[in-house]
C-alpha cells in the first residue's frame, strides 16, 4: 500500500511541486522515502541502487571462486570476510531501494529476466589467485572512487547505506593492494601472474565507470538530481591518476603503450576502453555472463523453500500475536 501510495503521489508531477523539489535537492537537502518525488527520479534510483545491490551479489562469484584455493589459511579467512561484506552490501542496498517501493524480489525477478543489470566488470573470469589482489586492488578501488562522493547523494537512504559500504570497500582495496604486494615481491613467475592480472583487469576496471560522457544518457538528469555527483569520465580520470602510482610502486606495468603524464592537465592521458567489448558485455555475451545468470537462477530457485519457510513462519507469528491481542 505504501509503494502505491508513493506511485500515485509521483505521477502528479506538476510543474510547481518539480521546482520546489529541485530547490531542495540545489540546497543539499536530503529527499526522505515520504517525501514527494517526481516518477522519474525514483525511478533512476531503483534503476541505479538495484543495479549496485546486484552488482554487489554477482561481484561475490569471482572471489567465492577462490575461497576454497587461497594460498594461506589467513588469506582465506580474509577472502571469506570480504566476500561475507559483499553480501552485506547488498543487502544494505536492497532495503535503501525497498523504500522507493518496490520489493527485493522483484528487483531479484527484474534481474534474473535481464530487465536489470549488474555490473560489467563481474563477467570476467577470475583465472589465478594474481586476480584476487588485482579484484580488489582495481575492482574495489574503482567502486570506491564511484561510492564515496555517493555518500553525499540526494537520497537519504541510499547515501547513508554508501558510509559503511565504503568503510568496508576501503579495506577491501587494502587487502587487494596487499596481495599484489606479496605477489610483486615472490619470484618470477608470482611478479609474472600479478603482471598477468593487470592486463586483464584494466581495461575492464575503467568501464566499471560507465560509457564517456558523450555517450551517457543518463548523467545530466542523474547530476542535475544530485543522484550522481560526478560525471562517468571524472571519476574514470580520478581512479587512473590514483592507481597509475601504485602500479608503479608496485613494479608493475599498465597494459597502455599511450599511457603518458600531461604537466599542462596535471592527469595521465589513456587509452579508452574498447567500448564495443563493453557493449557486447552488457548484450550479454562477455566471456562470464552466461555463467553468472545460471548461478544467480540456480540460488533463486534452490533458495525457494528458505523463502516459502520464512514466510509461512511470518504468518504464524502475526496470527498469534494477534490471538493475544
Ligand atoms: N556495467 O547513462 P549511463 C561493486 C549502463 S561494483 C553495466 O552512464 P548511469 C563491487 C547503465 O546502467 C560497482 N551497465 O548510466 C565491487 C545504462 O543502462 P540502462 C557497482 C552499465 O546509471 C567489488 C547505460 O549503461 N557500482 O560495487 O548514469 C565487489 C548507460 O550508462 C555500466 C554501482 O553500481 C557498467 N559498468 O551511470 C563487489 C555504483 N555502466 O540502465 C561489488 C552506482 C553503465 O539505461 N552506479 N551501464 O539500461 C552508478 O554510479 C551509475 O549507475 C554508473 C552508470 C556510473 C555505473
Amino acid at each position: 500500500m505504501y509503494a502505491q501510495m508513493i506511485k500515485s503521489e509521483a505521477s502528479q508531477d506538476d510543474p510547481e511541486k518539480l521546482a520546489a523539489f529541485q530547490a531542495r535537492i540545489d540546497r543539499g537537502e536530503k529527499i526522505e522515502p515520504k517525501d514527494w518525488m517526481p516518477e522519474g527520479y525514483r525511478k533512476t534510483l531503483i534503476r541505479q541502487i538495484g543495479q549496485h545491490a546486484h552488482s554487489e551479489i554477482v561481484g561475490q562469484l569471482p572471489e567465492g571462486n577462490w575461497v576454497t584455493r587461497a594460498p594461506t589459511l589467513e588469506r582465506k579467512a580474509i577472502l571469506l570476510a570480504k566476500v561475507q561484506d559483499e553480501a552485506g552490501h547488498g543487502l544494505y542496498l536492497y532495503c535503501a531501494a525497498e523504500t522507493l517501493g518496490i520489493s527485493r524480489d522483484e528487483m531479484t525477478e527484474m534481474l534474473l529476466d535481464g530487465r536489470m543489470k549488474y555490473s560489467s566488470i563481474f563477467n570476467y573470469p577470475t583465472l589465478t589467485w594474481a586476480d584476487m589482489g588485482a579484484v580488489g586492488w582495481l575492482v574495489d578501488g574503482a567502486a570506491i572512487m564511484n561510492q564515496v562522493p555517493l555518500q553525499r547523494t540526494s537520497y537519504g537512504p541510499y547515501a547513508r547505506a554508501m558510509v559503511r559500504i565504503c568503510k568496508e570497500e576501503s579495506f577491501h582495496q587494502r587487502q587487494g593492494f596487499d596481495v599484489m604486494m606479496k605477489m610483486c615481491q615472490g619470484s618470477e613467475a608470482q611478479k609474472r601472474m600479478a603482471q598477468d592480472a593487470l592486463n586483464r583487469f584494466w581495461f575492464p576496471s575503467l568501464m566499471m565507470f560507465g560509457p564517456s560522457d558523450k555517450d551517457s544518457k543518463h548523467s545530466a538528469q542523474s547530476m542535475k538530481w544530485r543522484i550522481k555527483m560526478n560525471t562517468n569520465d571524472e571519476l574514470r580520470q580520478k581512479f587512473v591518476d590514483q592507481t597509475v602510482p601504485q602500479a608503479e610502486y608496485l613494479g608493475l606495468t599498465v597494459p597502455d603503450p599511450d599511457l603518458t603524464w600531461n604537466e599542462e592537465t596535471g592527469h595521465y592521458d589513456f587509452t579508452e576502453p574498447d567500448w564495443a567489448e563493453f557493449m557486447e558485455v552488457l548484450a550479454g555475451n562477455g566471456p562470464c555472463n552466461r555463467d553468472r545468470m545460471e548461478a544467480r537462477n540456480r540460488a533463486w530457485d534452490e533458495g525457494a523453500w528458505v523463502r516459502e519457510g520464512l514466510m509461512a513462519h511470518a504468518t504464524k507469528q502475526r496470527a498469534v500475536s494477534v490471538a493475544a491481542e
